[in-house]
This record gives C-alpha cells, structure tokens and sequence, in this order.
C-alpha cells in the first residue's frame, strides 16, 4: 500500500477540497484559454494577447473557478512548437489574468513553462503527459507544492492514435495512470495536489473515450492507494461528440455547435463523480455542476 497524507474528503462526498484551489463544496469549472493559431476547437481565436486576457476575464466573470493556459495544440497531428514560441503566446496572458484575480492553470508539457508561469501567480500545472515529456515536470510540481493534473498519455500529437490500440482500455489507463502517479508522489508531489484526467481522445478512439467515462468510478481509484483521487474531465467539444452527433450525411457536427452535447456529458460526468471539468464555453456548464451536484447530495443523503 503506498502512503496516502490525504485529509478525508470534504463536506459533500466525492468533492474533495485541493490545497491551493478554490474551496467549494462541488465540481470545479475550468475555462480554456487555447493561445494557439491551431487548437481543436478554438484554434487562432485567442491567439492575440488582448483578446485572450479579455477571454479568459469573461470566463471568470461567467463563473469559472479556474482559467486553464495553453500555448501548444495538442490536437491530433499537432507537433511541438519551441518553447520560446510556447513561452510567447501565454507569458503575458498568464500575468494579465494572475494579476487580475483569476486562478490561472498552465497547460504546458515543459517544466520550464511551468516553473515562469508559476512565478508569474499561477495556482496549478495541467501536463497533458503526466510527467512523460519533461521528465524535471514532477520534481518541479513539488518544488512549487502546488496542484497537478497528471493525465493519461502514451505520446505526443504527431502520431495520436497509433497508439490507440488497447484490450481493455479502462484497466489499462487506470494502470498505466498508477505507475505515473506512483512517479510523481516519488518526485515529491504531494498526494491531496494530484488530479487525475483519463486524457480524452489521447490515444483514444470513440469508443475507448465513452468506456473511459462510464468507468469514472475506476480511474478515480488506481491500485494501491486507498482514498480515491478527484478526476478531470476534459470532453469539451471534442471529436467523439462532434461525431455522435453527426447529421444524416455522416458529416460529424461542428465543435461550435457541440456545446449543448458537452454540457450534457458534464452533468453526467459529475453526477460519476468527476471534481473538475475543462471546458470553453463555461455559463451552460456552471449550470450542469450545480445540478448534478445537486443530484448527488441528495443521492449521498438518501443512501446514508
Ligand atoms: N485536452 C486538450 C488540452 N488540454 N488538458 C487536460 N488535462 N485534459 C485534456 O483532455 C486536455 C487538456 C485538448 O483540447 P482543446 O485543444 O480542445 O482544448
């Protein structure tokens, strides 16, 4: 069994409290500020400064607890930008928002990025990579002892779903997830700062996304540990939705017109537990967390 310094969970079950996050009794809402020319979804929209600070205020103002940075797409065929190139797109959005008030995340696969946008005031490290692509990523989170979201990930971008080959893809996430967790509370991370995020659509086709998030309950719990961990969701505009709800022609629906199907999918993700979604529309998603959880009062009150 390995050692767990986690404080029993929080007031409302499955929502429990992450030092150095935003204290509240449900599932947390980050909003995305892609500053990319080429992102799934939003790619080019945010990628001049202003408008990205003005974005993420908005979010913030809509409700969202945390304003979630990135500066390299992810999405599939991506490949790396450099990190000066990295470092230039979000710097300054990260300043502008930090010294505004808003909990910023930086969404970075590089320890560098991560260790100035930490200097500059934001509160937690998104590794799409869990720690993989920057082997100094883990040793640097627990320097700064801030949150982590360590997600499953078996390679960069450039060749997405290659590796998307699984006989049971919720065992084998949930395991491969542990050995990274095991990795990183070995670097140092605390365990109470860890989330963990089953990497929608990383390495996944359709229907090992759908398995994934009908097993929440699994990858929340690895092998080992006893308490269960919080879970991110990122199902945002993703292809799997976009394709479910493809028209009569087979044309997958558009990311700006799969909104509606997200909110869906988060008042089901938190109703399955998960303590965090990533999203970038966030009024209709607020609504989804505090109806689901809701639900899930009463559905915790009702079986005690
Ligand atoms: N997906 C994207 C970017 N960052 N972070 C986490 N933790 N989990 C994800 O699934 C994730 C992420 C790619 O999505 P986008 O380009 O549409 O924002």
């Amino acid at each position: 069994m390995i050692a767990d310094d986690r404080a029993p969970d929080g007031a409302v079950p499955g929502f429990p409290r992450l030092p150095g996050l935003p204290a509240v009794d449900r599932c947390l809402v980050m909003g995305v500020v892609n500053v990319t020319p080429d992102s799934f979804s939003d790619g080019g929209t945010w990628l001049d400064p202003d408008k990205a600070i003005a974005h993420g205020l908005e979010l913030a103002g809509q409700g969202a607890d945390i304003i979630d940075i990135g500066g390299e797409s992810t999405r599939p065929g991506a490949q790396r930008v450099p990190m000066d190139e990295e470092l230039s797109r979000v710097m300054a959005v990260v300043d502008a928002l930090t010294s505004a008030g808003c909990v910023v995340s930086i969404d970075t696969m590089r320890a560098e990025v991560a260790r100035r946008a930490l200097a500059a005031g934001a509160a937690m490290v998104n590794d799409v990579s869990g720690g993989l692509a920057d082997p100094e990523m883990p040793s640097m989170v627990a320097a700064a002892g801030v949150p982590y979201v360590v997600m499953h990930w078996r390679g960069h971008s450039a060749d997405m779903y290659g590796p998307a080959v699984y006989s049971d893809v919720v065992t084998e996430v949930r395991d491969e997830l542990a050995a990274r967790l095991s990795a990183v509370l070995a670097a140092g991370v605390r365990s109470d700062q860890v989330i963990l995020d089953p990497g929608l659509g990383f390495a996944k086709r359709p229907e090992h996304n759908w398995k994934l998030l009908v097993s929440l309950d699994r990858i929340a719990r690895p092998p080992g540990f006893t308490q269960p961990f919080p879970v991110l969701v990122a199902a945002s505009r993703k292809g799997f939705l976009g394709r479910l709800l493809a028209g009569p022609d087979g044309q997958p629906r558009s990311f700006a017109r799969s909104d509606d199907a997200t909110i869906a999918l988060t008042a089901l993700a938190v109703s399955a537990g998960a303590s965090c979604i990533r999203v970038h529309s966030v009024p209709g998603n607020v609504d989804a967390v505090q109806v689901a959880t809701r639900w899930r009062q009463e559905s915790a009150a009702g079986a005690s």
